[in-house]
């Protein structure tokens, strides 16, 4: 039977130009995809943008353009960006294209049939930023203006004709939900916050707006626009093709195997989410991964707050790897975590041009030189096979990945990589002029390992570790994570090609 995976990012909106907190989401589903397709999977990852709302519409109003037009210039900087970080993507979807509207409407009409949704009148908070509804109790006064206390944006009052969602109905089946389902949401502090706030109580949702006309049309009242949010959530199935479920995509990908996402958005995410699609007789997904926020000092990067750090000229400077392999390893994924060109320089010298890039170079170049860059003879010794084994156990490696723990599986690299460089170094091959057996057996082990680590590295930085990879002349669509288990992939007498400097040292 073949393995599917089908993993997500939010869809953004297109309010703004893309900043680093999508390239944070981005480069971690990406992460995950990369390390699934080297493991066997047929991977499903789906990124895009949330088109519909006031949010959108107030923003496209402000410079003077139609929402549409707004959004196709806006979106094609979020589709540029999927290039640029060099995301693996099977799909880009924006929420305004037909197959979308089609599956909302769809969806929206079965919650109706299964009576899960009634019209009757919503008066409360009501925040444009956040494109959420609040209670009494969520919100507080600041300077003159009343704010959401969780995301501290400016909330207005809301008095319109609504369709409600009977979300109150949910509260039960939810709990139990989370309770057979553990690791339904991740990490665990963020599980135990959703199971507080459903504990407390559910109201029934909002779910259509009648005060503004940018959104799909409720299909029995057009005078309402479906909630921005049922419309974007569901944007996971119209991506299958639903309401087509007999079609192979849907078949093989549905429920969803991971939605990553900021901590901004579990609610949406947690709650909602489980309950429309239970409510519509739909499996829910099967992980919700809730990260930190990329902070700009101590405050979180966003549109609105304008402390933006743009990707595109981080990546001018520094190149698109060491940022990957940054974000990737120094944020300590489920928490905050903070970036800034010190700190990415200190990477840099440190853990690539240093740890990985020296590896690579000392051990090719003293290849061309005593082997005439060729893969050598070898007979191993204890030491070769003991650091050798040191990074064969696929079940642990893949436990990291299935546990969405970044760090773990990063550090695993670090260790190998100090450990293989020690490797060379006490082995001392330039010593081993006589013994040529001796001498390339280190070689021979020493290219082994970068041969494994490299495939490691692959889901974290594509670029550099390709050209590695290609030295041995393993291409991409080769990589497979479970040749990790073998020691002797390399074939004796093959030619290692050139590999240039891969990571430049920053002169400080
Ligand atoms: O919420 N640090 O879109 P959005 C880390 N359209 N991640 C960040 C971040 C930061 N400083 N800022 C943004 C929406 N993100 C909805 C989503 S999904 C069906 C609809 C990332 O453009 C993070 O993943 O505001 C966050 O949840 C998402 O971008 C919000 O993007």
């Amino acid at each position: 039977m073949s393995k599917n995976f089908y993993i997500t990012t939010p869809i953004y909106y297109p309010s703004a130009k893309p900043h680093m907190g999508h390239a944070y989401s981005s480069i971690v589903a990406d992460f995950f995809a990369r390390f699934k397709k080297i493991d066997g999977y047929k991977v499903y990852f789906l990124t895009g943008t949330d088109e519909h709302g006031l949010k959108i519409q107030r923003a496209a109003e402000k410079k003077n353009k139609d929402p549409k037009s707004f959004c196709d210039e806006i979106s094609k900087t979020f589709e540029n960006l999927t290039k640029t970080l060099n995301l693996s993507n099977t799909d880009f979807i924006r929420t305004t294209e037909d197959r979308h509207k089609k599956s909302v409407q769809n969806l929206w009409n079965i919650l109706e049939k299964n009576k899960q949704i009634y019209l009757s009148k919503y008066s409360g908070w009501y925040s444009v930023s956040d494109e959420a509804f609040y209670n009494e109790d969520e919100v507080e006064k600041k300077n003159q203006s009343k704010v959401s206390k969780s995301s501290g944006s400016i909330v207005e009052w809301v008095e319109e004709e609504s369709f409600f969602f009977k979300l109150s109905e949910w509260e039960k089946p939810l709990l139990e939900f989370y309770d057979k389902n553990k690791n339904f949401i991740l990490p665990e502090s963020r599980r135990n916050e959703v199971i507080s706030f459903v504990k407390g109580g559910l109201k029934d949702l909002s779910v259509s707006r009648k005060t503004f006309s940018w959104g799909i049309k409720v299909p029995s009242d057009g005078k309402h626009v479906v909630y921005v949010w049922l419309d974007a959530l569901t944007n996971y199935l119209s991506s299958l093709k639903y309401p087509d479920e007999n079609n192979d995509l849907y078949k093989n990908f549905w429920p969803a195997d991971l939605h990553i996402i900021g901590k901004d958005i579990l609610r949406f995410h947690a709650i909602y989410w489980p309950a429309f699609l239970l409510a519509a007789n739909i499996e829910p997904p099967k992980r919700v991964y809730g990260h930190g926020w990329i902070l700009s000092g101590d405050e979180k990067m966003s549109k609105s707050k304008g402390n933006i750090l743009d990707p595109l000229e981080i990546i001018n400077i520094y190149g698109l790897d060491p940022l990957r392999y940054y974000l990737l390893k120094e944020v300590s994924f489920g928490n905050d975590g903070n970036i800034s060109e010190e700190k990415l320089e200190n990477c840099i010298n440190s853990d690539l041009a240093n740890n990985f890039g020296n590896l690579c170079q000392r051990v090719l170049s003293f290849a061309e030189k005593n082997c005439s860059s060729t893969i050598p003879k070898h007979e191993f010794n204890n030491d070769d096979l003991v650091i050798l084994k040191s990074i064969k156990d696929i079940d642990k490696i893949r436990s990291f990945i299935d546990n969405q723990d970044i760090n773990q599986y990063m550090s695993f690299i670090v260790d190998r990589l100090f450990a293989s460089n020690k490797y060379f170094n006490d082995q001392e091959p330039w010593k081993k002029k006589d013994d040529k057996l001796r001498l390339n057996t280190i070689v021979y082990t020493a290219i082994e390992l970068i041969r494994k680590i490299t495939i490691l590295l692959y889901p974290v930085m594509p670029q550099s570790t390709v050209k590695v990879l290609n030295a041995f002349n393993i291409n991409e669509n080769q990589i497979d994570f479970l040749s990790l288990q073998l020691d002797e992939v390399l074939i004796e007498k093959d030619k290692i090609n050139k590999l240039d400097i891969l990571f430049k040292k920053i002169d400080k």
